[in-house]
């Protein structure tokens, strides 16, 4: 198979069947698989989720017991899935499943590309978690030197099998340019679409999301400053 759309969900009852409606809307012929991983959700998700396989074919269910993060559950939905590429969103529907025709479209184009990073230009957010965002978003392409003026936008397109290969920690979905570049890969930014939050609640509070941030900034350019990247080849037999 040749994509696989992942979708880390917690408690994002009221958005389950109208992302996977567009979804397929966006991508209707096509052949892919849907994998949403359901992070320990506490409200109705698992159930919105049951009545959908119903539906959609190409769904695929995976959940965890209790919450473990988007991270986590990223890696568990890629894990799981069957397809050589990846597209993520949120599922919250603040991401346009229309654009992951687009990001499609870019790597026909651009075949020697292994990440394609949603890159947010008219954010639909508070202020408050924009202004925190261009700050973040500022400081790490600074520090990281990864040239991706947004690591946040949870739509992405990139090879499963070097996703694979990162190194994983809590909060990593953050920082996949940098982590993908640390080992060879080529990345680049799409612009794509951004819309506000219709339903249910965001995860996530600017503090944590900085006190963290911080942490794993500091994290990220130790694995830079520790990176090796062979040039390997196998000898020859006589
Ligand atoms: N698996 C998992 N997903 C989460 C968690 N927190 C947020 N998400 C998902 O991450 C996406 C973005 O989260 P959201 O709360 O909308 O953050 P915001 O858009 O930055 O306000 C949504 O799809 C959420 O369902 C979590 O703890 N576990
Ligand atoms: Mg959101």
């Amino acid at each position: 198979m040749q994509l696989s759309i992942v979708v880390p969900v917690r408690n994002e009852e009221e958005n389950i069947l109208p992302l996977l409606a567009e979804i397929h809307a966006a991508l209707q012929d096509r052949e892919f698989e849907v994998v949403y991983v359901d992070d320990g959700s506490s409200d109705a998700t698992a159930q919105r989720l049951a009545e959908a396989m119903k539906t959609y074919a190409r769904l695929r269910v995976i959940s965890h017991r209790e919450s473990c993060g988007q991270s986590t559950a990223l890696l568990t939905g890629v894990r799981a899935a069957r397809g050589e590429w990846i597209a993520t969103l949120d599922g919250d529907g603040q991401n346009d499943p229309a654009d992951i025709p687009k990001l499609m479209a870019a790597r026909e184009s651009a075949p020697d590309i292994t990440l394609f990073a949603g890159y947010r230009k008219a954010r639909r957010d508070t202020w408050l978690k924009r202004i925190s965002s261009r700050i973040a978003n500022g400081v790490r392409s600074r520090l990281l030197g990864d040239a991706t003026p947004d690591t946040g936008c949870g739509l992405k397109l990139f090879r499963r099998a070097t996703f694979l290969e990162l190194p994983y920690f809590d909060h990593m979905h953050r920082f996949l340019p940098a982590l993908v570049q640390r080992h060879g890969g080529a990345t680049i930014s799409v612009p794509v679409n951004h819309r506000p939050r219709t339903r249910g609640v965001s995860n996530y509070g600017v503090l944590d999301r900085l006190w963290v941030g911080i942490v794993d900034l500091a994290g990220v350019a130790w694995l830079q400053r520790r990176a090796k990247r062979p040039q390997v080849s196998e000898v020859r037999r006589p």
